[in-house]
């Protein structure tokens, strides 16, 4: 590896994480991007600049083999994360609520916890959770992804106040409405339902986000961003959307 700092993306397959790959690569970053699907990660790793390598936050063993790959990491994102269903409580399924908590929070603090040690001795580290507009705001049928995200964002608060004269920074983004595989993955490829939640409106891209992460990342090292919360102009909170 070169003197370049290393930034670590989970998630990094498509969406927001193949966005901040690039991004972070373009800010001058070399790139590990961590993902479960082989071949779409290589493809976009390539397109990023990045380096591709097989990562299931969701696996202990997964994680602990890509860690033990990494002689460096400056910076931490932890991307991966989604939502499975849109069924209010009365109809939840926990087994999706399970599958939820293990990806957008288990995956984080196993990532993080096994990433730490490098951040520290970086001298100069952070950590960039991507949250959601539902870490802030419960609307209906979000519950179970509203508990994990707000499960994240508490881990991600909790860990900024545990930092604290460590050389570590630590950040969470909050975006809205993002056209990405999000919705074709809440709704089990469902694509007319996936469609539907961004029609009638111009919804952020991922590269809108992937620009705040970068910006996040290249901000001198005293400066630590806490939060950003970001949505379309067309979207005013988390169900309160424009459509014409
Ligand atoms: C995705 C945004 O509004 O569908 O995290 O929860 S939302």
């Amino acid at each position: 590896m070169s003197d370049r700092p290393v930034a670590v993306v989970t998630g990094a397959s498509s969406g927001i994480g193949a966005a901040s790959a690039r991004a972070l690569a373009e800010a001058g970053f070399e790139v590990v991007a961590g993902a479960r699907r082989s071949d779409r990660l290589a493809e976009a790793a390539e397109a990023a600049g990045a380096v591709a390598r097989p990562l299931d936050v969701t696996d202990p063993e997964s994680v602990a083999a890509f860690v033990a790959r990494l002689g460096r990491c400056d910076l931490l994102v932890n991307n991966a994360g989604g939502a499975f269903g849109l069924e209010p409580v009365a109809e939840a399924d926990l087994d999706a609520w399970r599958r939820m908590y293990e990806v957008n929070v288990l995956g984080w603090a196993r990532v993080t916890k096994a990433l730490l040690p490098l951040l520290i001795d970086s001298g100069n580290g952070q950590v960039i959770t991507i949250g959601s507009i539902a870490a802030r705001e419960p609307y209906p049928g979000g519950s179970g992804y509203n508990a994990a995200k707000h499960g994240e964002a508490a881990v991600t608060r909790a860990l900024r106040l545990e930092l604290l004269g460590e050389p570590v920074r630590v950040c969470e983004i909050d975006p809205g409405l993002v056209e990405t595989e999000f919705s074709l993955v809440r709704f089990s490829g469902d694509a007319e339902r996936a469609e539907a939640v961004y029609e009638g409106m111009t919804p952020l891209s991922a590269e809108d986000v992937a620009e705040a992460v970068a910006w996040a990342a290249t901000r001198p090292a005293h400066v630590n961003v806490d939060q950003i919360t970001m949505m379309p102009r067309d979207q005013a909170g988390a169900r309160i959307v424009h459509r014409r």
